[in-house]
């Protein structure tokens, strides 16, 4: 008998219509008790928590649970509970159409830093106060730290893969402990291999039903039946499945919130699942339902799918929905998608993902910015703003750990818009030092003094301050030379502000076309699972929904090779926004007035005004920024490419019309914090 195929349904096998044996071997159980992502039985978890902000918000103000609450900023809705959703409530309305919808609403706005306060905290006139407020999310950051460490405790120690996915989602590799509970609960697994031949078949579970309690279980492909009896792949689940309800538990009992859960094979499946049913449920896709579950889906709501990718098939082959796709051959796609494109998705499709549940995930950049409505005016306002953006990157390091030295950043960032352009200053961090406040600050106001310098600072439009290239601390006495900013640093710090430009600028485009353009280029749609970055802007790039693909390699918490990346937002504005549904087919031009609203001709979004849009294209901008930051990294350690080019960037609206896809919310989100 042939080792079944890692992605093989699970059907039992007859021989003169009895099945002896699993279909299974000793070499499968063993891969289980190593995660190895190619293991047929393989268990993989993710939880979602419900209406996460609006919960944060329910919890910390002590309000009943069918309370109706929603998240206010400025004047749009970013979270809404299930009781408020009972009435139509979504976060495309505005707060005065929430609050007709359900007069019994209570609205909550987030937590603002106030313009020369040294703390953020939640302030009754926040959403009047736009221009001398900025938003803060650590509230719901310190939450999602808090739930991540329960997860963490209620797993065993030796035995658990936790990867934080955004700031509300976990992924979990439960293989290792679902293989030792199995060997507990079936000594008959413990036994050695028949000759000790590791492809040798397992013998059957002695199971014939198992009891899934309360979690919604994915129908059967066609041909399956439940009255066929479970293999171990089966029973692997199931006990997935109980875990799950422990961890939920845990956190429903330790920190009263409520989350879903999705369990499967792999994290493409798992987090479709952990999306099936809300709020507080958990759905489980047992290998022998894939195929039934996928079908009904469309594409474009698999992650990795939602944006410029899914748009680029469906427009291919004229459909957004699985079930039309399967029977096309894996030739024709690669003749519209290319090979690796073809081949990852030919293969999504079919429920197959072998990507890893990456637990070292750390933060690799944050970042603190503000679009300033009105523009500011005078270095004093910037210094201001500047003394909020490191106060809070601040105290979000030492949660990171810098004061006890565990990691520190190398770079600090400005971004400075007026007008249509956006200058960019960079220097590095002395290291060796130890890094506190006062020192972070004077390196922001070098850089801002730099562009004040160079002259037509004002009116400024948009501030973004950030702190990257994270590196794991030293520890124990430092060589004076530490003590020094020596060479590069220097260098760096005295770059003419047109060199620094040109370079950013140029690097960061090179970096964009590669991905964009690279045939084999399909990572280009997701980010790598090993690390994230932590931003509070006021227009949200932490949770965005990823326009597409073109972020950040690298980066998403919305990302590992999903995406970090995230869903609209929060914009500073005065009206409320809409992110990624509702895509308008053959959308307006930019800043045109469509039907509804003005469509954002980079991933869609409808805005309600023109402000709405221009603070929606500061997000889009902040990301690019963000992303030439990454591709300058990744440039950094290649050799250095041809150099020529502007001097400053131009604004979104302007240059940057690569057309990005609507953002999906499985792509969306950045860092747990
Ligand atoms: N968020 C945001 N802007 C968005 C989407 C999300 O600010 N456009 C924030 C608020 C959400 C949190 O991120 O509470 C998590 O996003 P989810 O998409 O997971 O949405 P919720 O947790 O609110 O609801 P659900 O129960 O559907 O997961
Ligand atoms: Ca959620």
């Amino acid at each position: 008998m042939s080792s079944p195929l890692p992605f093989q349904p699970s059907s039992p096998e007859s021989g003169n219509g009895i099945r002896r044996k699993s279909q299974f071997t000793y070499r499968q159980l063993a891969q289980l008790a190593l995660s190895s992502t190619t293991c047929p039985l393989r268990v993989i978890a993710h939880v979602d928590l419900d209406a996460f902000y609006a919960q944060c918000e329910m919890v910390r103000l002590g309000v009943a649970e069918d309370q109706p609450l929603a998240v206010q900023q400025w004047q749009g809705l970013i979270a809404i509970n299930y009781p408020s959703r009972a009435f139509g409530l979504t976060r495309h309305i505005t707060v005065t159409e929430a609050k007709k919808l359900c007069p019994n609403l209570i609205l909550q706005h987030v937590a603002t830093w106030r313009e020369g306060d040294e703390k953020w905290a939640y302030h009754d006139d926040a959403a009047k106060n736009i221009a001398t407020h900025k938003v803060s999310l650590d509230p719901y950051r310190l939450e999602s730290r808090r739930i991540l460490a329960c997860i963490k405790e209620t797993l065993p120690a030796n035995l658990q893969k936790v990867e934080k996915a955004s700031i509300d989602e976990v992924f979990m590799d439960l293989s290792a402990q679902v293989h030792a509970i199995m060997l507990e609960r079936y000594p008959e697994l413990s036994v050695p291999a028949p000759n000790d031949d590791p492809t040798e078949h397992l013998p059957l579970p002695p199971t014939t039903a198992l009891d899934w309690k309360a979690d919604a279980v994915v129908d059967l492909d066609t041909g399956e039946r439940e009255e066929d009896d479970p293999d171990w792949d089966d029973i692997a689940i199931l006990i997935g499945s109980e875990i799950v309800r422990d961890v939920r538990a845990a956190i429903r009992e330790k920190l009263k919130y409520t989350c879903s859960g999705g369990i499967s094979r792999n994290k493409m499946l798992a987090k479709l699942g952990s999306g099936h049913k809300k709020p507080n449920q958990q759905t489980v896709i047992r290998n022998r339902a894939v195929q039934q579950f996928l079908s009904d889906f469309k594409f474009t709501k698999i992650r990795g799918l939602g944006g410029k990718l899914g748009e680029q098939v469906s427009s291919a082959f004229n459909t957004d929905t699985v079930k039309d796709l399967l029977p096309v051959s894996i030739e024709q796609l690669k003749q519209k998608l290319g090979d690796d494109t073809a081949i990852w998705f030919y293969q999504t499709i079919r429920g197959i993902d072998t990507s890893e549940v990456n637990s070292r995930t750390q933060i690799k950049s944050m970042l603190s910015a503000k679009s300033f409505q009105p523009s500011i005016n005078t270095p004093e306002q910037a210094k201001r703003w500047l003394r909020i953006f490191v106060a809070d990157i601040f105290s979000r390091l030492v949660e990171e750990g810098v004061l006890e030295n565990k990691r520190r950043p190398k770079t600090i960032n400005l971004h400075h818009r007026t007008g249509g352009q956006t200058r960019s200053r960079q220097a590095p961090i002395p290291q060796g030092k130890k890094l506190d406040e006062s020192g972070l600050f004077n390196l922001a106001q070098t850089l801002m003094g730099q562009i004040i310098l160079e002259g037509n600072a004002w009116p400024c439009s948009n501030i973004s301050l950030s702190v990257g290239g994270f590196e794991d601390g030293v520890s124990g006495n430092m060589d004076i030379a530490g003590f020094l900013v020596k060479g590069e640093e220097a260098k760096a710090l005295n770059m003419s502000p047109r060199d620094s430009d040109t370079k950013h600028v140029n690097q960061g485009r090179r970096e964009k076309r590669r991905r964009i353009e690279s045939p084999g280029g399909i990572k280009r749609f997701f980010v790598t699972a090993d690390s994230v970055d932590e931003h509070d802007d006021d227009f949200g790039a932490q949770q965005l929904p990823r326009p597409d693909a073109v972020f950040t390699e690298g980066q998403d918490a919305y990302l590992t090779e999903y995406g970090e990346v995230a869903s609209p937002h929060e914009n500073e504005t005065d009206n409320n926004q809409q992110i990624n549904d509702t895509p308008l087919s053959g959308s307006p031009a930019l800043g045109q007035q469509g039907l509804t609203g003005y469509s954002c001709n980079r991933c869609n979004s409808i805005l309600l005004s023109a402000d709405a849009l221009q603070s929606h294209q500061d997000w889009h901008f902040a990301k690019d920024l963000q992303e030439e930051d990454h591709g300058r990294a990744a440039q950094a350690v290649k050799p250095s490419a041809p150099s020529g080019g502007k001097h400053v960037s131009q604004s979104s609206s302007k240059k940057r019309k690569s057309g990005h896809g609507k953002a999906e919310k499985g792509q969306r989100k950045l860092a747990f914090g």
